[in-house]
């Protein structure tokens, strides 16, 4: 498998918790380079656009409003498999479904302020990559 990227945020249940830094090092540690990252505060407008596939969902204002709700932390991903690595070094959406040692399991706080988002294919990849980082932010 080549190298790949995905998308990563670190939510503002994190950034007020002063977590940056800790998940940053989980995701180095397990191998993956962080080859972009800014920190950065969405409107919900914004926060609705990047989870339109949530849209009508009964969490989605919700999730809006929270992901509006304090600064996150937009990263791009790269290693061998990056999609399914940071799926996996980030754990269940649900915190109590989360494998010990991975990111929600360790850091979130329920279903909703879970910590971080992670891309779920290389094509959600590639457009959530689009809609934070211009082709120069992308250094490697
Ligand atoms: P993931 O972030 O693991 O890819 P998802 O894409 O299904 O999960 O949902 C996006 C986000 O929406 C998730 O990180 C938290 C929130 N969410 C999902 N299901 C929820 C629920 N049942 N109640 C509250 N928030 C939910
Ligand atoms: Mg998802």
């Amino acid at each position: 498998m080549a190298v790949q990227r995905t998308f990563s945020i670190i939510k503002p249940d994190a950034t007020k918790r002063n977590l940056t830094g800790a998940i940053n090092a989980k995701i180095e540690a397990s191998g993956l380079r962080i080859a972009a990252q800014k920190r950065l505060r969405l409107t919900e407008e914004q926060a609705g656009i990047f989870y339109e596939v949530h849209k009508g969902r009964p969490f989605y204002e919700e999730l809006c409003a929270f992901m509006a709700s304090g600064p996150i932390v937009a990263q791009v991903l790269e290693g061998e498999n990056a999609i399914a690595k940071y799926r996996e070094v980030m754990g269940a959406t649900d915190p109590a479904d989360a494998e010990e040692g991975t990111i929600r399991a360790e850091f979130a706080q329920s279903k909703g302020e879970n910590s971080v988002h992670g891309s779920d294919a290389p094509e959600t990849a590639e457009a959530e990559i689009a809609y934070f980082f211009s082709g120069l932010e992308l250094v490697g």
